[in-house]
Order: C-alpha cells, then structure tokens, then sequence
C-alpha cells in the first residue's frame, strides 16, 4: 500500500481549521489536524509546498519512519508552523493505520486503560453572578471539572470570559477576538488580577462547596514572583491546577515558583517538543502537560513526551479548545485512553456548524469523554460542507498595559 494523494483543506465553519487529508492507493483515507489559530495558512502552504510531494508513494505504515524524515530531514526542527505540519501526517498515518487493521487507533497504543477520560469545561463570569450561573450550567451538562476565568473589576476586556450570553448558552465556540484583518486589543493589569482572583474563588468555593475539582489559567501573564504569590493565595481553596501561570520558555523561572507554592502547575500548551519541557519535567517543576498533539508533532512524540513525564510521576492534561480541529481532539483521546498517566482533558464543545463538517465517533456522558470505537481516529470530513466555508482572517487578540506596552499572553 502506498499514498496516493495528499490534499490539504482549510475550511472556516465558525472558526478556521487546517486538515490533511492522505489517501493510500487502495482508497484509504486518514486525516490530520494542522491548525494553528491565528497563523492557519503558514501551516497549509508549509504542507503543500513542501510535505504533500514527499508523501507520494511512501508506505503509508511506516509512522516512525516517516516521522522522523519530516523532522530531522528538514534541517530546520522545532517551531509551531513545522510541528503543526508533522502532526497532521502523523495522526493521518495513526488514522489509516486504525482503518487498516480494523480498530481504534487506542488499540494501537496498547488498549484502553480506563473506562472514559475526565473532561475539564470552561466557566467564565463578568460578576460572581453570572459565573456561578456558567458553573451551574456546565454542572447540569454533566461536567465534573470546571475551570474558573473572571472579569477583572478595572480591566476593559480579559481573554477567557465569554459574553455571558455564550457562557450559558448550549455550545461554547467563541472566537475571542472575533474575525478581522488584525487582532483585538485588550487590557491588563497584574496588580488588580493577583487582588481579584482570590476573591473569585472565596465566592465559588462558598457556593459550590470544598469537592468540585477547579481549574485556572493565568495565560502566562504573570513574572515569576506574581505567579508565586498567586499560587500561594490560592492555596486555600485547593485548585486541580494553575495553568500558564508565567512563560515558562525559560524553564528554570518555575523554579522561583514551585519553592513558594503548593498549587498544582499545568504548562505547556504553546510547546513543540520535548526539549520544552525537558527542565520542567526532569526538575519535577510542573504537574501536568498541556501540550496538544496539533502543536507538538502529533501522535508519535506526545506518546513519548508522556513516558517522560510518568517517570517523574507528571500527568497529562493535553489543551483542548475549540481550535484544536475535532481531528485533534480525537488524537488526544485515544492516546489519552491510552496512557497510564492521564491526568484529565480540557474540552470545548465545536460549534454545531464543526459538527458538520467533522463527523466525530467521541461522546461526552457524564463528564467523561471516550473516542469511541470507529477504526482509525472515528471522524469524518464532509468535503462538500467544508466547502461552504472559505477561510477567513481571524486573529487571537492582543494585551496592553493602561500605558500602551505590549504584554505577555
Ligand atoms: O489558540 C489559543 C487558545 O486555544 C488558547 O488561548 C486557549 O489558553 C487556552 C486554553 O487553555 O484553552
Ligand atoms: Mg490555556
């Protein structure tokens, strides 16, 4: 068996998504996610200027090999726009290998290791109101982890806060800076944060009780120090975890952070290799890995990233919003189901439009999601319907501080 084609589809139902489509000669098909938010079309020309032509007439099963002839042939390693690029023929190769041999690509990585895989939703209020409002509403959908975003009495505009008419509505696929030909500012202020935040959870830990497991996400806006002292006030209120509490490119900067809290740290969802974390984990600096198999290389290196981690007793708790394609979300539960060493998965429900042009085999029920038991990764590309959906600019917003200096995401 060999690839016959390799066509790339970029495709916009609400939001923008990038998916490699590879077809063997016998008329196998396996599809890949290659979405970068905000850089989409970096990515797709990446593929079919310089991967589609390379692809054709290799054997479709050899995934290591083709792995590592992406990666180490390019010359060029590392970077979002090229591990993008090597995700979306890895998890295509996984998917038609499934198809191939009959089964779920989690049989392919050694079966099931647990029943379903605990899924974190996304509460957010501009009041305490309205955020206990959001977490009853992800309660009564099933979910059994929230993570807790708040506005910010002072700052004009935080990213992870939806609308409250999006918070409490069925599905949750906003796009925070809306579509347009450059990104949306918003504001920030560290100080008003580090006063509020503790605040916001006095308020959901009264409401919602001592057991309900939170989450939080700093989107590595904090210096070190701040993070530290974040962590600390929020001990009382025993968080699952902090994510992004500061940028962690400088690894040893979690050092400063780990020696004053006890708060579980999640980084990592902008990484692309090991090599990112390979400080963090070794030096046992974080908890949980937040990579995604879109941004990390696929299938194949994350697998290997969690054997590194469950040697330091470090868990998974890969990023799951609505920009990972439903092709990516399914990569990361079948490995998840897989591993010894889940920890927990952040889900983001697609927009009703997504559904369509992405059938998907994964359910959620009862706060657990599971990829199903469709050979291969269990979604399906409506061509037709991705059609109907051109590409369309669309940017992450950026912050400023109140005197105009660009800060950190
Ligand atoms: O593309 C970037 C978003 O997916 C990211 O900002 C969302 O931080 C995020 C999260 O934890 O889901
Ligand atoms: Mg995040």
């Amino acid at each position: 068996m060999r690839i016959a084609a390799a066509d790339v589809v970029v495709t916009s139902p609400t939001r923008n998504f990038v998916t490699l489509k590879l077809t063997t000669d016998d008329g196998v098909t396996g599809l890949g996610d290659a979405t970068l938010n905000g850089r989409e079309l970096a990515v797709a020309a990446y593929l079919r200027e310089h991967v589609a032509a390379l692809l054709i007439g290799r054997d479709p099963a050899r995934i290591e090999d083709t792995w590592q002839y992406l990666y180490r042939g390019a010359y060029w390693r590392r970077g979002p726009v090229t591990m993008a690029a090597i995700a979306a023929v890895d998890m295509a190769l996984w998917d038609i290998k499934g198809k191939v041999c009959g089964v779920p690509v989690y049989q392919l990585l050694g079966g099931a290791s647990r029943e379903g895989l605990l899924a974190y939703g996304h509460a957010s209020g501009t009041s305490f109101e309205s955020l206990g409002e959001s977490i009853n509403m992800h309660l009564e959908k099933g979910y059994r982890a929230i993570r807790v975003q708040s506005s910010i009495p002072g700052v004009h505009a935080v990213y992870g806060v939806a609308a409250q008419a999006q918070a409490s509505g069925e599905r949750y696929d906003y796009e925070p800076a809306g579509r347009g030909a450059a990104p949306a500012q918003e504001d920030w202020d560290s100080a008003a944060y580090l006063r509020h935040v503790p605040k916001v959870f006095d308020y959901v830990r009264r409401e919602f009780g001592p057991e309900l497991p939170l989450l939080h996400d700093a989107h590595h806006r904090l210096r070190p120090i701040e993070a530290a002292k974040l962590g600390k006030s929020l001990e009382p209120h025993n968080l699952f975890w902090l994510e992004d509490c500061t940028p962690a490119e400088s690894q040893q900067a979690l050092r400063l952070v780990r020696q004053h809290t006890v708060t579980p740290l999640a980084i990592g969802e902008v990484f692309n290799t090991v090599w990112d974390f390979q400080q963090l984990i070794s030096e046992q600096l974080i908890d949980y890995v937040r990579a995604a198999s879109t941004h990390f290389g696929g299938i194949t290196p994350l697998r290997k990233l969690m054997d590194f981690a469950a040697q330091y007793q470090i868990r998974s708790g890969f990023h799951g919003p609505t920009d990972v394609s439903p092709v990516g979300l399914a990569a990361q539960l079948h490995l998840g189901l897989a591993i010894h060493n889940f920890g927990i998965q952040e889900y983001m429900p697609h927009s009703e439009q997504t559904d369509v042009v992405f059938r998907q085999s994964m359910s959620f029920t009862d706060g657990m999601l599971h990829p199903g038991e469709t050979p291969g990764l269990g979604v399906t590309l409506d061509e037709e319907a991705a059609a109907r959906y051109p590409y369309q600019p669309a940017y992450l917003p950026i912050s400023r501080l109140k005197d105009g200096t660009m800060h950190d995401w």
